[in-house]
């Protein structure tokens, strides 16, 4: 159960305690307000003086409705507590109502869940060869996917539900609604009247000492991936700020392939039995120079033309690690044209074009849940793609965006010191912006030196590599710009018990004393510093509440996606038995073996042995 906000604990004088029982008004009595009236004529009138010239705090400053419960503002100084189909009822919705109770009662605790998940080989053994497989999987999804609103509530100007706000999908909807403006701290009423400068907070939490390895053993094909993967959708739009996206499809629709829009998506299709365009160097096939696809790329002035790859992501000449993806993906598209074509001999340039991006996308979602969210969750349950297990279940196919999905996925811990390739060790700016560094040692040399090192751990703190340190202090920045709440009300909106201070949030003494100094209260601390710097679970990539809030933002976004529907989810969407075989068949090792001359070592996650694994025959021909 969440902590109940005492009112007289928020309000600081004796006039504001008064408002705060006027605040309570809708549930206090006529006769209550009258006597306390007569008891403040009885007062001195200095006092009484004083007291008015204190300014009146926005009630839900405070946070007062717990468990999802909406606060609505009255007047200047009143609030109601909307409860309506919170599971509870009472002042501040904190009464739970019979079956939140029996379920209170049964629910196990989220480090219980996680022990089970991640213990006991014997026991998943036999799950995962059973029904109960399905059965589990169907939990994962539903209750995860639960907390996630749809349709979407809330952005970045409306802290309450709007047409707009509904409507208007130029902005990152968000979970939580902004800090109010005028509350008495940027944090609401708890913390101090100033934040702690992000730059110090960045170098003294932050930044990393010495590379500390992911426990659960992720690689940098792991870190790439999930960069390549998360820029479809995490596009901020820049200059109109950070309330706002690019990829307003909100979700997995491979824009960072095609582009986020037609004009793009049109430069880099070849126009030709539905494939894109590319350039063949060595008997490989690799992305076009932008002086064959003249579009937008972020490439700096020193990048020289035949270097200048043209993406659909814009940023994706900034690391060979998001060239060499988007040269498989390439490679993929256009095999996959290949195999549409020769089963429908009929089909045009564009039905095998649209054909294939589907079956593009559901082949990103089998690969998402079935190898890196289940390399990231360190479960021993097989987790596993099927649409058809929630599809008697209430779920609406659509999703959106939220920036706090997008703060929460700053992972830059992942990114190691250096990047060691074929015997060499290639230093940050060796690497950046070098799309030779792709031509030059080709996909198999790339994939092969990125699933042999180690990626970062995520949580803990000090894990981030300096060249970063912009990246980061930045999402801070910008989360103060957008108001986002403090770490513990998200802990209580994803059912977690809110930390009672900073000892009990991280077991590093002298972090959590400094912590303190700065922020002054546990219930300021703000939301992504808290996600990276809260103790990690034993041996894991990171803590409680990154699983917990970025679970259920990542399989509705992933379920919601419309192939995931009843009227998309058969064969003919993906043009017939062939199509739909790819993608319930798709891997990453396929992604991989099926568009190189060799197939090297590939996984999410480093070898296990120490010794490392020599490279397999080739196998298939491009
Ligand atoms: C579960 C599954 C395990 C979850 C483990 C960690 C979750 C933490 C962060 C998010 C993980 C992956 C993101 C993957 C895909 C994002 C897709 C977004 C689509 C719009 O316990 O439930």
């Amino acid at each position: 159960m969440h902590r109940p906000t005492p009112a007289a604990t928020v309000i600081p004088d004796m006039m504001s305690s008064w408002e705060a029982n006027v605040s309570l008004g809708v549930k206090t009595s006529t006769s209550t307000c009258v006597f306390i009236l007569l008891l403040l004529l009885l007062l001195d009138v200095s006092l009484l003086a004083g007291a008015t010239s204190s300014p009146v705090v926005n009630p839900c400053c405070h946070y007062p409705c717990e468990n999802s419960g909406m606060c609505v503002r009255f007047g200047a100084d009143r609030f109601d507590c909307d409860c309506t189909r919170t599971g509870y009822h009472g002042e501040n919705c904190t009464i739970p109502e019979f079956w939140t109770r029996i379920h209170l009662l049964l629910k196990p605790s989220p480090d219980t869940v996680h022990y089970l998940l991640t213990h006991f080989h014997w026991l998943w053994d036999l799950i995962n060869n059973s029904f109960l497989r399905n059965i589990l999987m169907r939990v994962v999804l539903t209750v995860r996917s639960n907390f996630i609103p749809s349709p979407p509530t809330f952005n970045s100007k409306y802290g309450y539900l709007s047409w707009e706000s509904y409507y208007n999908i130029s902005y990152y909807t968000r979970l939580l609604p902004p800090v109010p403006e005028d509350c008495p701290t940027p944090m609401g009423t708890k913390g101090k009247a100033v934040l702690p400068d992000p730059k110090v907070l960045v170098e003294r939490f932050l930044i990393r000492k010495k590379f500390r390895p992911d426990p659960q053993g992720a690689n940098l094909m792991f870190a790439f991936f999930a960069q390549h993967f998360t820029h479809q959708f995490f596009k901020t739009h820049h200059r109109m700020g950070p309330a706002f996206t690019r990829a307003v499809a909100h979700g997995v629709d491979a824009g960072h392939i095609y582009g986020d829009n037609l004009e793009r998506q049109l430069q880099l299709r070849l126009h030709q039995d539905g494939k894109l365009k590319y350039q063949v160097i060595a008997g490989q096939m690799f992305p076009p120079t932008t002086q064959e696809v003249p579009i937008t790329m972020s490439y700096p002035g020193t990048v020289p033309d035949h270097q200048r790859l043209a993406l659909g992501q814009e940023v994706f000449g900034l690391l060979p690690g998001l060239t060499l993806y988007s040269t498989l993906w390439l490679r993929e598209h256009n095999r996959v044209c290949d195999i549409l074509k020769e089963v429908h001999p009929t089909w045009g340039d564009e039905q095998l074009f649209q054909t294939t991006r589907l079956i593009i996308i559901g082949e990103t979602i089998r690969i998402v849940i079935e190898e890196y969210v289940q390399q990231l969750s360190g479960y021993l349950l097989n987790l596993k793609f099927d649409p058809t297990l929630i599809f008697n279940d209430q779920f609406q196919y659509s999703n959106r965006i939220s920036l706090e999905f997008n703060h929460l996925y700053h992972w830059h811990p992942l990114m190691p010191d250096s990047f060691l390739v074929d015997g060499q060790d290639l230093t940050y700016p060796n690497f950046l912006f070098n799309t030779s560094v792709l031509l030059h040692f080709g996909v198999e040399k790339l994939v092969d030196a990125f699933s042999r090192q180690q990626a970062g751990q995520i949580g803990g703190g000090q894990n981030i590599h300096q060249r970063l340190q912009n990246v980061v202090e930045l999402v801070i920045k910008e989360s103060r710009e957008l108001r986002v709440q403090p770490f513990n009300e998200y802990r209580k909106k994803f059912e977690l018990k809110p930390y009672n201070s900073f000892y009990e949030f991280t077991d590093d003494k002298e972090l959590a004393r400094q912590l303190e100094e700065l922020y002054g209260d546990i219930d300021a601390l703000e939301f992504y510093p808290g996600l990276l710097l809260e103790k990690t679970r034993h041996s894991a990539i990171f803590g409680e509440s990154m699983v917990e809030m970025g679970a259920p933002f990542s399989l509705k976004g992933l379920l919601g996606n419309p192939i995931c529907s009843p009227v998309y989810w058969k064969p003919s969407t993906f043009g017939g038995a062939v199509g739909f075989d790819i993608v319930n068949s798709a891997t990453l090792e396929r992604l991989v073996c099926q568009n190189s001359r060799w197939c090297p070592y590939v996984s999410f996650h480093v070898p296990h042995s120490d010794v490392d694994l020599p490279p397999r025959e080739p196998t298939t021909e491009l």
